[in-house]
């Protein structure tokens, strides 16, 4: 039985996102406001179909997929460039390949006690959240 990532997730720390935020491009102005936020995660998962929504006062952005299945991405609302995406597990870790003009880029979900985290990859930047049931 795999992990079970579903529930509504608020972020509690924020670790060089400054940093994974100037590696996707993103300008000052919209960095400024965008480290201020708290966003919240709500997770649906159901057998190999995850829906993820990434709410805060300033954007939002969802997504859909289904494990080991490539999906083409928008990443609406934040950078904007399209990329191939592919998500697999690695042990009880969600591994997300966003292939595309950006090298390295990708990210990582997985639950350490109570907590969900997430690693988010771009070029040489890596950004650490944490995030507690609401
Ligand atoms: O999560 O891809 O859970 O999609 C990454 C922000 C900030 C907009 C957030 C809005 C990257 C301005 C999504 C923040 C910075 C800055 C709330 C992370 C880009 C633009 C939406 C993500 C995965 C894994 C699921």
């Amino acid at each position: 039985m795999p992990v079970d990532f579903s529930g509504t997730w608020n972020l509690i720390s924020n670790d060089n996102f400054e940093g994974y935020m100037v590696a996707l491009g993103i300008d000052f102005a919209t960095r400024k406001i965008a480290k201020m936020l708290k966003p919240q995660k709500v997770i649906k998962q159901d057998g190999d179909s995850f829906y993820i929504h990434t709410t805060s006062t300033f954007r939002d952005y969802s997504l859909q997929f289904k494990i080991g299945e490539e999906f083409e991405e928008d990443n609406k609302g934040l950078d904007n460039r399209k990329c191939k995406s592919v998500v697999t597990w690695e042990n009880d870790k969600l591994v997300c390949v966003q292939t595309g003009e950006k090298k390295n880029r990708g990210w990582t979900h997985w639950l350490e006690g109570d907590d969900l985290h997430l690693e988010l990859r771009c070029e040489n930047q890596v950004c650490k959240q944490v995030f507690k049931r609401a």
